[in-house]
């Protein structure tokens, strides 16, 4: 790819070179989990999957059940998911013996020391038991490794050249080993793109070299969606960024959020999954009610503004009519966010204590400074808080502190790159893919003057507009000549200009 001028504004190398190899890493760990897994295949042994309560969990779960249909192995079944936690569900001894388990793959959960307690009754019924997991945990990672066979990629990040990876990718470097080295067969080309959306899903850096091989393997190939994902694809999207974050994780995410797992049971037994499947519908109303009631609660909370830093409260009463909104602060705090354009806690008082979450538009790191005053865990610019009751005034003291000294957002939302260094439709290319990568980091975008538009159609959606660029501009607000437009360029079904902001 040349493009000089895109150049002085992006990090080209990540480009460089073209990575498609789903990386073959074979740690100690790694190889004794495929050995007890390549036995257990030999033998025949039922094998059950459990993955943790979020939508990385259920994809590491589907990594292995599409790793298991492609090499033809049909012993298995997958965990259901009943009440929601994020340790290993004390629901999971009855299933496995009920299941008549033999070996037992836990994913994306299961190093911590809560776990313990499970993973000792699981061993008493004689299961063979596999953790593979991403988190890190105070419970020692080498007495857990005597105890059972384990993996977890961020205890063991130097073999991964200090780059994080998802739950669902941890899972597939584990498959990809046990395919090449043990069973001499392809790794599903439909286990790789679970792994692609936990990456989105779980918020993990894609710019790594690791996170690039994967996209560049799943997108670059053109490889099909799996059934179960494009049940959701009903506007025909791309496998990509756009697909994940708008399409397929968010319903996803709604069936945790609010507990609500009969339709995802279901859709989970099935051996085959119809686009018109009536549970597919379910969870696609489910997460457009919990949206609208997000966006809802929105205007319920108090708010307090702190110097750039707005603290929002809701007194979540017992008898609430719709509990699991509790588990929806980040949507919220997400929308107020937007709304007010500044860093936002968002607080649900309960019973016990307050929690919530925490939301930066302009994606500075302020995980470190909470982690000093208060219990919280997750991404640099969007965590959960929880708060004790009697420690809510010493919390509202170092937010009072903090937006003291925060400042007032120089630091920009996106890069911005002036729309006349965009000449061909390969600059755009490389300016979409660059922003495919970035689900992290600041997206780029253009910066257009419009000095020439003509509406080209008009939906009930969108509008559709010339304005010197090589593609046109999808654009909700009406434009016209002089406008000042952001667009990012993004791929949903093909490459698109999407209107960011008008200013
Ligand atoms: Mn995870």
């Amino acid at each position: 790819m040349d493009s000089s001028i895109l150049e002085t504004y992006l990090d080209c190398n990540i480009f460089q070179p073209t990575n498609v190899d789903i990386p073959y890493i074979k740690t100690k760990s790694i190889v004794s989990i495929c050995e007890e897994l390549h036995f257990a295949i030999l033998t025949g042994a039922r094998v059950m999957l459990y993955g943790d309560y979020d939508a990385d969990g259920l994809f590491s779960m589907l990594v292995w059940k599409e790793v298991f249909d492609c090499i033809g192995y049909s012993n298995y079944f997958l965990y259901q998911y009943t009440k929601r936690t994020h340790h290993i569900s004390p629901f999971i001894v009855q299933q496995a013996i009920h299941g008549n388990a033999e070996y037992i793959i836990i994913c994306d959960t299961g190093c911590s020391v809560e776990d313990q307690n499970v993973l000792t009754s699981l061993k008493q019924y004689g299961l063979n038991i596999i953790v593979i997991d991403h988190h890190s945990s105070k419970y020692d990672y080498d007495a857990l490794q005597r105890e059972i066979n384990v993996f977890n990629s961020f205890e063991e990040q130097d073999a991964l050249n200090g780059d994080a990876v998802s739950g669902a990718y941890a899972a597939l470097l584990v498959a990809n080993v046990l395919c090449l080295d043990f069973l001499h067969k392809p790794l599903a080309n439909n286990a790789k793109c679970y792994a692609l959306a936990s990456m989105y899903s779980d918020v993990v850096d894609l710019s790594t070299k690791i996170g690039v091989a994967l996209y560049n393997n799943v997108v670059l190939q053109k490889l099909s969606m799996p059934a179960f994902m494009r049940a959701f694809n009903r506007y025909n999207y791309r496998i990509g960024k756009r697909f994940f974050q708008y399409i397929f994780n968010p319903p996803i995410n709604a069936c945790f959020r609010s507990e609500h797992f009969e339709d995802l049971n279901f859709l989970l037994s099935q051996k085959v999954i119809y686009k018109k499947e009536k549970c597919i519908e379910n969870i696609l109303e489910l997460h457009q009610f919990y949206s609208k009631l997000a966006a809802t609660y929105s205007f319920k909370f108090t708010q307090e503004r702190f110097g750039n830093l707005l603290y929002c409260v809701y007194n979540l009463e017992e008898g609430e009519k719709f509990v699991h909104i509790r588990n929806f602060s980040g949507l919220i705090a997400n929308n107020i966010a937007s709304a007010e354009n500044c860093a936002v806690v968002v607080l649900f008082k309960m019973k016990n204590n307050y929690q919530g979450s925490f939301r930066d538009p302009f994606k500075r790191n302020f995980l470190s400074f909470f982690e000093l005053f208060c219990n919280a865990g997750g991404h640099p610019p969007a965590f959960g808080i929880t708060v004790p009751l009697d420690k809510i005034d010493f919390f509202k003291k170092n937010l009072i502190e903090m937006g003291a000294r925060t400042s007032d957002n120089k630091d920009e939302k996106y890069i911005y790159i002036p729309s006349e260094c965009i000449e061909t439709i390969s600059d755009l290319q490389i300016v979409a893919l660059y922003n495919e990568y970035m689900n992290t980091n600041k997206s780029v975008v253009l910066k257009v003057i419009c000095k020439k538009v003509s509406l080209i159609k008009s939906t009930s959606f969108y509008k559709y507009y010339n304005v010197d660029l090589p593609l046109q501009v999808t654009c909700v607000s009406p434009l016209m000549r002089g406008s000042i437009l952001l667009v990012e360029p993004c791929i949903c079904k093909d490459i698109q200009l999407k209107e960011v902001a008008l200013l």
